[in-house]
């Protein structure tokens, strides 16, 4: 039976585990669903009511994180450090960028100017730590691409997007990050791991939301 991946299209959890099925080459089957009207079946599957949820053999898993590291694991596993101390820092550094999705969201839907810099601000200094953390690439690890590199890329194309429209982060302080982001959004798996639609779609939900940066960018 295929890998099916119950999906939202705009959802970076879900693109994470698109980048990581998409770069080992897993078939797959998408299954769509609208999270402000969720079908009771996805209720029923889906125990925190989140996507994404991954369907094999009859089996259900959820978690973003955890999905990545069992796709991983029964394609050979390369996407991950073998060295047990390296790969609990992944495992850390891969929570830390689901914080920075938190921060970004929350930015995006700030409702006034000072909601908006505190999350700014906030984002910034997550960016800097990460700058800090990076060595010279290619990758988060260097040389090999991993599961880090899969949960930091969909933070890439939403700012990507944002910043196209709203000038959310400035890049020039990151050098590190810059030249890795770019390098991660040239990559085809991380190409392909959004809808045809996608930018249409979130810049859509900033705008429905009614939020300050919606209400006060340049565009
Ligand atoms: N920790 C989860 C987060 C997933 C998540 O927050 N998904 C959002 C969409 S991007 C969701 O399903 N939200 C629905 C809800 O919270 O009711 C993961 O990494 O998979």
């Amino acid at each position: 039976m295929p890998i099916e991946l119950i999906s939202f299209k705009t959802c970076p959890f879900v693109q994470r585990t698109l980048i990581t099925l998409g770069y080992k080459d897993v078939a797959h089957e998408i299954t769509f669903i609208d999270l402000a009207n969720p079908p009771a079946w996805f209720l029923e599957l889906s125990p925190l009511g989140k996507v994404p949820v991954l369907k094999i053999d009859g089996e259900v898993i959820f978690e973003s994180a955890v999905i990545n590291e069992y796709i991983d694991d029964i394609t050979g596993g390369e996407l991950q450090p073998k060295e047990p101390l390296l790969r609990a820092k992944n495992r850390a550094w891969i929570e830390y960028a689901s914080n920075m999705l938190g921060t970004g969201y929350m930015m995006k839907m700030a409702k006034d100017k000072e909601e908006y810099e505190t999350y700014r601000t906030q984002l910034m200094s997550q960016m800097q730590r990460i700058e800090n953390q990076l060595d010279d690439g290619p990758w988060f690890n260097g040389d090999n691409f991993s599961l880090a590199d899969t949960a930091f890329a969909p933070i890439f194309m939403h700012d990507a997007v944002a910043n196209y429209r709203f000038s959310v982060i400035n890049f020039e302080s990151l050098p590190k990050i810059s030249a890795w982001s770019k390098r991660l959004l040239k990559t085809p798996a991380v190409k392909q791991s959004v809808v045809p639609d996608f930018e249409i779609l979130y810049l859509e939900a900033i705008e429905k939301s009614g939020s300050y940066c919606w209400k006060n960018s340049i565009r």
